[in-house]
Formats: structure tokens, sequence, C-alpha cells
């Protein structure tokens, strides 16, 4: 899959509606999603961390500042830069909300629930989880997780991006 193609993936996961743009409430409403489906409570700081995070990711995504991101101002916006500097943090902010037990991995019962707060497909975080779970543990790291999705991103190739991203041959839009 080549860099755009991977790109589209995720902006169509970010476009919640699927109207074309990605508004500030679709990005923002992803960390109090994660902190529903996680059972956190808006004061925990995690939650905290997580909202300040994503406020910050977004002002840097919607360079125009007009509260929408276009597919073309994000593919202008993203790269290795622009995923290390604002992505990482967001992206692991989000995963220590579902690493109940904090010990830096999450489970598949806890990585699903953090996918499908995002806007994926159960099955696909399932299969994401078995292509990331190399060693087969039953866990997931969270170096790794965010590496496999800079992989996908960049346009380097991951296959759990591939599983997470791609829509199923069933998928029907709600
Ligand atoms: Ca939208
Ligand atoms: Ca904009
Ligand atoms: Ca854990």
């Amino acid at each position: 899959m080549n860099q755009t193609a991977a790109q589209r993936l995720v902006f169509a996961m970010l476009d919640a509606d699927g109207d074309g743009i990605v508004s500030r409430d679709e990005y923002m409403a992803r960390a109090r999603n994660v902190a529903l489906a996680t059972g956190r409570t808006e004061d925990d700081p995690l939650v905290v961390t997580a909202r300040t995070l994503g406020e910050r990711a977004w002002a840097s995504m919607d360079a125009d500042g007009d509260g929408g991101m276009t597919f073309d101002e994000y593919a202008a916006w993203a790269g290795a830069e622009a995923f290390d500097t604002v992505c990482a943090p967001v992206l692991g902010a989000l995963f220590d909300l579902a690493d109940t037990d904090a010990d830096g991995a999450l489970g598949v019962s806890e990585f699903t629930a953090l996918r499908t707060a995002l806007n994926n497909p159960a099955t696909n975080a399932e299969a994401a989880f078995a292509a990331l779970d190399t060693n087969g543990d039953g866990r997931v790291g969270r170096d790794d997780y965010i590496a496999s999705i800079r992989a996908h991103v960049t346009g380097e190739g991951s296959p759990m991006g591939t599983a997470l991203y791609t829509r199923p041959l069933s998928y029907i839009p709600a």
C-alpha cells in the first residue's frame, strides 16, 4: 500500500460521519470515546493528558484554523515528523487510557476496546492485534503499537496497519 492509500484509510477512520471533512468535534471525540469505553472520568489525569495532547494535535492539523480538515490538508500535514512530534504522543496517551493495569501492554480485549472506540470495526481490531502480537503472548506493547502505526502512515508498510484500517469485505456503512 502506498502512502497516499494508507493516509486515505486513516482519514476515513477520522472522518466519523463520512462527509469528507474531519471536524474538530470528530477529532476531539476520540479521546472522549476511549475514556468512556475504558470507564474513566473526565478528571482522570490520563484523560486530561489525552485531551490536552488531542487539542494540541488538532491545532497543528487544522492549519487554516477553520475547524475542519480536508484530506488535502491532512495529506500536506501527515508524515514522519508530524507523526513523531504530534501523533505519537496522542496515540500513546490513548493507549495509556486502555492500559488499565498500567503495565505498558494491552491484551486483546483492552486493545479491541481502544480501537473500536476509535472507529475501527472489532474484527479489524482483532486482526490488528494478531498482526502485532508476533510472539503470541497475548499482549501488545506501547512502543510496538506506535511503531506499527508510524510504519503505516509513512508508507513503509505495516501488517498491523493494513489489518486495522482496511475495511472487511463484509463492511456495511452504518
Ligand atoms: Ca466529518
Ligand atoms: Ca482546516
Ligand atoms: Ca495492561
